[in-house]
């Protein structure tokens, strides 16, 4: 008999699957269902229990995790069980926007549940790993109740009472990656695909580690923005030269401009006109 809480985890995707595993590996007695069930097998090999529908996998335990590809699949998933979800604490991972956490969890508070929605900021491989970690919003009470099991899978941030929390805090980080990771791809296309793999190692990612340090919030303006807009236009035609689309960065002058237009617009709108 484990003394750690039970667990139910349904979705057995790339991301579900890794959870699942992670509360074995903790200990947390686990029962798992997934719509195609054959991806449950190496689980139940390794100890967890499987549910033959999603309606007993949340009556199997008092805390359910949710991660499957989108609230649509989810809300399926729930809606036909809403007998089941009374007393249980749902925690959906499941990627979405803050409108479709709000909407989910008054479904599940309104059956008398508790919600709480999270947004998993690692990928599977991370998972139950230093580093990775999971935003949380929702139910402060089943949080604090829960948060020891939680943390199995990564290190838990509670972000507030507002079920859409999370989301909204899991999306601006996501786009914050986004626009990171294209503008490596950028810089990996400019130095060309011979030097690449060392330009990333030895430059790119040192680089960008240093440089994450300017977002802490400063009183200095060290780099102003008419030098940084001169520095913009010589990436783009640079860009240009290798034969790289610029359109990543000649659509950032358009509020650069517009943010300096009232001091030193002049410089920057002849710029701008340069590289149009
Ligand atoms: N993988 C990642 O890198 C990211 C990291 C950050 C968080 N995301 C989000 O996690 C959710 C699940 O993603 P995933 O990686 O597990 O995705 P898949 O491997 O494609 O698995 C999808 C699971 O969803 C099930 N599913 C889809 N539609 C339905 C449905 N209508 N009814 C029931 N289940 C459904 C699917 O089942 P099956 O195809 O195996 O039968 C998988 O279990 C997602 O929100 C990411 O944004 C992952």
């Amino acid at each position: 008999m484990s003394d750690k809480q039970s667990v139910s985890v349904i979705g057995l995707g790339s991301m579900g699957g890794a959870l699942a595993r992670a509360f074995l590996d903790a200990g947390h007695p686990t029962t798992v269902w997934n719509r195609t069930a054959a991806k449950a097998d190496d689980l139940v090999a390794a100890g967890a229990t499987r549910a033959a529908t999603a309606g007993d996998a949340i009556w199997a335990s008092d805390l359910v995790i949710l991660c499957v590809l989108d609230y649509e699949a989810a809300n399926a998933l729930l809606e036909p069980n809403a007998d089941m979800v009374k007393d249980r604490v749902i925690v959906n991972l499941t990627n979405g926007r803050p409108e479709q956490a709000r909407r989910t969890g008054a479904w599940v508070t309104a059956r008398g549940g508790a919600y709480l929605d999270g947004g998993i900021m690692a990928v599977p491989s991370m998972i139950g790993k230093p580093g990775a970690f999971v935003l949380y919003s929702g139910s402060g009470t089943a949080y604090e109740r829960y948060e020891a099991a939680l943390a199995a899978m990564a290190a838990p941030v509670y972000v507030g009472e507002d079920a859409g929390l999370a989301a909204l805090n899991d999306l601006a980080l996501l786009s914050a990656m986004y626009g990171a990771i294209a503008g490596a791809r950028h810089a990996t296309a400019m130095v060309g695909p011979e030097r690449a793999p060392e330009f990333t190692t030895s430059l790119l990612i040192p680089w960008l580690r240093a440089m994450a340090a300017v977002l802490e919030p400063s009183e200095d303006e060290e780099s102003p923005l008419d030098m940084q807009a001169v520095g913009l236009v010589n990436i783009a035609q640079g860009s240009r030269a290798e034969g790289v689309d610029d359109a990543l960065l000649t659509h950032l002058l358009t509020p650069m401009r517009d943010i300096i237009a009232a001091g030193e617009g002049a410089v920057l709108t002849e710029l701008v006109k340069e590289i149009r």
